[in-house]
Formats: C-alpha cells, structure tokens, sequence
C-alpha cells in the first residue's frame, strides 16, 4: 500500500487524503508531529529533502513531494484530471493559483493567528497576509460565480483536482481571522465538495475537529 507521510493539521496533506478517499484509494498514514519536530528527522528527510509534508511515498519505495504533484499523480486516469489539453492546461492554472496566491497567506494567518498564537492580527505582515488572502477568495469567488452554480473550479461536469487544492485552505480561512460569509460563491461550493461520496474532514469521522487548533493525542491521528 502506498504511505502518506503527514502531520494531523496539515491542509496540503489534507489534500491529498481527501482525493484518497474520493477516489476510493487506500493510504497508510505516517503522521508526524510538527510540535515534537519530526519534520527535521534524518528518516524522513531522506523522503522529504525540503523537510514538508505531504509525501507520497510509493509502494516501491519511490516519494513524491508537493501537494499537487501528488494530487496530479493520484487522479491520473481517473475523472478527477481531465483529458483534453485544454481542460488540463484550465487545472493547472487554478492549481497554480493555490500555490502562488491562495495557500501562503491564508495558511500563515491560521498558522500565526491560531495554531501558534504567535502574533497579532494587527502586526504588519499579518494585515498584508489578510489583504493577500482576501484577493485570492476574491478571485475564487468571481471564478465560481463564472462557472456557475453546478460547475467547479476548473471544470464544469465533474470536479477536478483544483477543487481538491482550493478546498482545505478554504475551509480553514475563519482560523485566519477571514469571514468567508463575504464571498457568496464559496461557502455554497465548500458545501457541494463535503457532499461528495467519500468526502473526510481534517480530522477523519470528526469534522467538529476542523478547526482544533492542538495536535490531539495519538489515537485520533
Ligand atoms: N508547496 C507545498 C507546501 C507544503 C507545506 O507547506 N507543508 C507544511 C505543512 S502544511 C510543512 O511541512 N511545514 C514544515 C514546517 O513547518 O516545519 C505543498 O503544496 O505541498
């Protein structure tokens, strides 16, 4: 079976066992504890030499690393990643969107305004994080809001791996201090994706726990 190395409150990694079980496709998890510093041990950097999860690592024994390869590589041949070039090349621009605009400032405002509690939501790289953030929903929104009430991020018949890679972060914003009610298109499209057969939330069988914000003990890894 492939591994999953993870940690229990990483959104990349959140990515790639949410398409797991959408495409019904089994995963061993190895969770890591960001909070123990399991990131920076020499097994696991031999797997992750930037020392991130997620990492994909195959059955003989060859890894993938960043989200959206592993989601590119795990949705290949299935409906989640499209046929035609076009179609692919519209995934890809959304995907790339989510890592160059949409993921940093939004997982740093959950990172520093509730994770770790480190900063202020007045400090001055957290307002412009809220700005960035914020241009980013603005842009999914108007994105949804083109595509229509039934179509996805990138694709209007079925939902693609770029629904998948907007999801977490979406979801995670108000932990940023970001009221998604702002954005009309997005909280009735993060509906839709939580309805699809095999949907987990962060934490699996608890989506009360979405929003903790402490590694919680092994047992619900
Ligand atoms: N571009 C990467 C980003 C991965 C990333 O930021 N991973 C975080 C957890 S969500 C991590 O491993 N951080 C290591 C650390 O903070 O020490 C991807 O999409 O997979």
């Amino acid at each position: 079976m492939m591994k999953l190395y993870d940690t229990q409150r990483s959104g990349n990694a959140w990515k790639v066992r949410l398409l797991a079980r959408l495409l019904n496709k089994p995963l061993q998890r190895v969770t890591l504890s960001i909070d123990r510093g399991n990131l920076g041990d020499a097994e696991f950097l031999k797997r992750s030499p930037l020392g991130m999860v997620p990492v994909l690592e195959l059955e003989d024994g060859r890894t993938i690393g960043e989200s959206i390869a592993i989601l590119q590589f795990l949705a290949h041949g299935t409906p989640w990643w499209p046929i035609t070039a076009l179609d692919q090349a519209y995934v890809l621009m959304w995907l790339s969107f989510e890592q160059s605009q949409h993921m940093h400032p939004l997982a740093q405002l959950r990172l520093h305004l509730s994770l770790r509690r480190d900063r202020e939501a007045g400090d001055e790289d957290m307002v412009r994080f809220k700005v960035e953030a914020e241009h980013a929903l603005r842009l999914l929104d108007e994105q949804l809001a083109r595509q229509g009430s039934s179509g996805w991020v990138a694709t209007q018949t079925h939902p693609s791996i770029a629904d998948v890679a907007l999801y977490p972060y979406t979801r995670l914003a108000s932990m940023g201090g970001i009221d998604l009610e702002t954005f009309q298109n997005v909280l009735p499209w993060l509906a839709r994706i939580e309805r699809l057969p095999g949907y987990q939330p962060l934490f699996p069988g608890r989506a009360d726990l979405n929003f903790a914000t402490v590694e919680m003990a092994d047992k619900t890894k």
